[in-house]
């Protein structure tokens, strides 16, 4: 999937993480993962950052074996559907996953090691999407639009997202189009700093469809090769909020017709469910074409991912594992699945 993948062959170690405070970086993923996955750094690191859900899902699962095996039985199947459901996937993909066990070993003694492998291939399938790149200009500079509820994690998310790129020797620049919030610019601003690329800022309450506009001419006027673009999570109303996304995505494009390329929602999975209700608000009149899906690693609900696919023709681009430059990956089906069940 995208440039994060070129990373792996580089790093059997988990990245180091200089503004992490979390303390969330893999300890001991050396081991077991090198085999099956060549992934690397980004097998283990969705790993450490899906902890929390894992020990949810894995451990309920597991669980629910004893030594010698376990028949497939409605009671064992009824168990098994509970505990999906606690990880927030919702009673569709947890129905699914259900119904192809118990078309595959109804009836039968099975071991533990074969459900998990069904249920990794029925995730898998259920996550599959195409277009998971993140979207290229065919002539630079790549506008990148970033929507979401306040405390989502978007300025975060674009810190990450910056410093990746920054980092493949992109040039870029920021648009601090939270003008709501003085903090919100600050941080930016601080983000800007450590990445090293310009950023364009507002006066506290400016115009934010504005500073969209200037951070798209300063993009072009410099040669960039991407400009991303901050904007405010709240406004009085969800109407007022949606009509100035609207107004931003225009401004943009009338500066440079096509843009914005890609218009990314960051959902936080702590909120689990309630992020489904988050993202129904934005994708359409927001015209999002990819989610971030922010705080995996804080979360137990990493399961949403499931509804989150089943119900938006959006597919996830990144994920978020923690708070650091380096803890966010691209998304990839596979690898999730397997992080997600693997001992
Ligand atoms: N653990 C964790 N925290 C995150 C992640 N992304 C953002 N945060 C934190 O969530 C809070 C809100 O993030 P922020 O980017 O300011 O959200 P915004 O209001 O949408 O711009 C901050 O404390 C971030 O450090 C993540 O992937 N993992
Ligand atoms: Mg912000």
């Amino acid at each position: 999937m995208a440039f994060w993948r070129s990373k792996k062959n580089d790093s059997d170690e988990p990245s180091p993480t200089p503004a992490d405070s979390s303390g969330a970086a893999a300890p001991d993923q050396a081991s077991s993962d090198s085999d099956a996955q060549a992934a690397g750094g980004l097998f283990g690191k969705m790993k450490s950052g899906l902890q929390k859900t894992r020990r949810v899902l894995g451990t309920d699962i597991r669980d629910l074996f004893k030594a010698e095996g376990r028949l497939v039985d409605e009671e064992f199947l009824g168990e098994l559907y509970a505990r999906l459901i606690r990880t927030d996937m919702g009673a569709g993909p947890a129905g699914r996953i259900r119904d192809r066990v118990a078309k595959d070993y109804r009836g039968r003694v099975v071991q533990l090691e074969e459900v998990v492998q069904t249920i990794t291939e029925d995730i898998r399938e259920q996550l599959k999407q195409d277009q998971g790149d993140l979207a290229k200009a065919d002539s630079p500079p790549t506008v990148i639009l970033v929507v979401g509820v306040n405390g989502s994690g978007k300025t975060t998310s674009i810190g990450k997202l910056s410093h990746h790129l920054a980092s493949q020797g992109h040039k870029l620049v920021l648009g601090a189009g939270d003008t709501f919030r003085a903090a919100a610019v600050e941080q930016l601003t601080i983000w800007a700093g450590r990445i090293g690329c310009e950023i364009v800022t507002g006066a506290s309450g400016a115009d934010p469809a504005s500073v969209a506009y200037q951070t798209t001419e300063k993009a072009i006027e410099i040669g960039a090769d991407y400009a991303i673009i901050d904007t405010a999570g709240r406004l009085q109303t969800q109407g007022k909020l949606m009509q100035e996304l609207e107004k931003i995505r225009r401004v943009i494009d009338k500066k440079l017709p096509g843009a914005p390329h890609e218009v990314l929602l960051v959902l936080d999975a702590t909120a689990g469910q309630n992020a489904i209700s988050q993202a129904k608000g934005f994708s359409s009149a927001a015209g999002c074409t990819g989610i971030i899906l922010s705080k995996l690693d804080g979360s137990a609900k990493g399961g949403v991912v499931l509804p989150i696919r089943e119900q938006f023709q959006l597919p996830v681009k990144f994920v978020g594992l923690g708070e650091g430059m380096e803890d966010m990956t691209a998304f990839d089906p596979d690898t999730f699945a397997s992080a997600l069940l693997e001992a």
